[in-house]
């Protein structure tokens, strides 16, 4: 009689565990297959941007006014050109604005330094 119980009992110990294996692995799969064809998005090229080196008032011409401009900004009193002037006030094109691309600009009117890329038209590419 024990020996019937424990067959039973491991029948359905067995059973359920086939049950809940199965249950566990059911997986619903999509069956929905998409005809279109997948494009992948394009977006438009980056303008380029154009600038003249130490043009920090962005009227096309450099003078003192642009050399004020940037010690004004350096000074933290007018930030009016703060967004073009990383491009248009690193006159000495190191990658920084500070009070030496100031200098640099006001040595350029009075000629004591090369006068490198300084009134110049540049133009860059932003990346992509
Ligand atoms: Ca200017
Ligand atoms: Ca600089």
């Amino acid at each position: 009689m024990k020996k019937q119980i424990l067959i039973i009992l491991a029948a359905t110990l067995i059973f359920s565990c086939f049950s809940l294996g199965f249950t566990a692995n059911a997986v619903n799969v999509p069956t929905e297959t998409s005809t279109e064809a997948f494009t992948q998005p394009t977006y438009p090229a980056p303008e380029p941007i154009t600038y003249i080196l130490g043009d920090v008032n962005r009227d096309n011409v450099v003078n003192l006014k642009d050399a004020t401009a940037l010690q004004r900004f350096l000074a933290n009193v007018d930030n009016s050109y703060y967004d073009e002037i990383s491009l248009t006030g690193d006159t000495n094109q190191d990658g920084t604005v500070t009070l030496k691309d100031a200098s640099t600009l006001q040595k350029y009117f009075v000629d004591l330094v090369p006068q490198g890329n300084i009134g110049k038209q540049i133009t860059i590419y932003p990346c992509t």
